[in-house]
């Protein structure tokens, strides 16, 4: 039975992928920091499979490395790192940008990313063996108006994927990036600051991805052989042809 640990499970891509893996029987540990609604996942997917959940801020660094240092024997061994925690806070041009959502967005989406990668990344060397996935973001390929900061958030993950991928080469660990389009979670509620209308607004007059057809995507690239490695993979809905380029009816 293979352990993955998904960072930010507590909703949207993190949870589908959560629900998927536990229905196919994966080992796992999920992190947020919404401590109730690990509670509630732990509960649910209990009748699947073994659930361990880690209730921290990826922002911490120390919390980062108690909390994998924590983990009890028969979660260990970590095979998949899904490093998914992450959000975009504003949509702001650059000259009126607030700094708080600049630091948010690089403490999570970039340095959380690198905290978890690195407090993983040694059982997986002593293993010769394992599977990180970077959860980017058509973001990490353009840069969009107004996006700045969270589109240079994102290009760092796909920098820090590739880099991961070059140094990794010949320790048995395979390393791949996902890079969602538009994606229907809470990731618009968190970007507008909890302003619903707004939020809406982002996926209306076309049909949007769903969390779960990115965890089928993932779950994908964590099952194909071990010689097989997705290092980098874009997906966008079909009325998506670019970050500004919808469709909408
Ligand atoms: P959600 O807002 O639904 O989920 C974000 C998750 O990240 C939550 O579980 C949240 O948990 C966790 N998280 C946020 N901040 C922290 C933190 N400081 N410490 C620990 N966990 C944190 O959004 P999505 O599911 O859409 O986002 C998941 C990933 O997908 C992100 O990296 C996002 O950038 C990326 N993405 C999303 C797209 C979209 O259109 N939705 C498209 C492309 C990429 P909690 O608040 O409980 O800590
Ligand atoms: C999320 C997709 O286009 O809102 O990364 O940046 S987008």
């Amino acid at each position: 039975m293979k352990t993955a640990l998904i960072t930010g499970a507590t909703s949207g891509i993190g949870k589908s992928t959560a629900i998927r893996f536990a229905v196919e029987g994966f080992r796992l540990i999920l992190c947020g920091r919404r401590l109730e609604r690990l509670q509630q996942l732990q509960q649910e997917l209990a009748v699947e499979t073994e659930v361990h959940i880690l209730n921290f801020d990826v922002r911490n660094r120390q919390e980062v490395f108690d909390n994998i240092e924590s983990l009890p024997e028969q979660f260990r061994q970590i095979d998949i790192l899904v490093n998914n925690a992450g959000n975009a806070h504003g949509l702001d041009p650059i000259q009126f940008g607030d700094m708080d959502d600049w630091d948010n967005m690089l403490d999570i989406n970039v340095k959380g990313l690198l905290y978890m990668s690195k407090a993983v990344i040694p059982g997986m060397m002593e293993r010769q063996s394992g599977h990180i996935i970077n959860i980017g973001s058509t973001a990490g390929k353009e840069v969009y108006p107004n996006g700045n900061v969270y589109c240079a958030s994102k290009h760092a993950v796909d920098a820090i994927n590739q880099g991961m991928r070059i140094d990794l080469n010949g320790n048995g660990i395979r390393v791949g990036a996902i890079n969602p389009g538009l994606t229907e979670t809470e990731f618009s509620d968190v970007r507008f600051k909890g302003d619903a209308a707004k939020a809406d607004k982002v996926y209306q007059g076309f049909q949007a991805l769903q969390p779960e057809d990115i965890a089928d995507i993932i779950h994908f690239t964590v099952t194909r052989p071990y010689h097989v490695n997705i290092a980098d993979l874009t997906v966008m809905c079909t009325a998506q042809a670019s970050s500004t380029i919808v469709d909408k009816n």
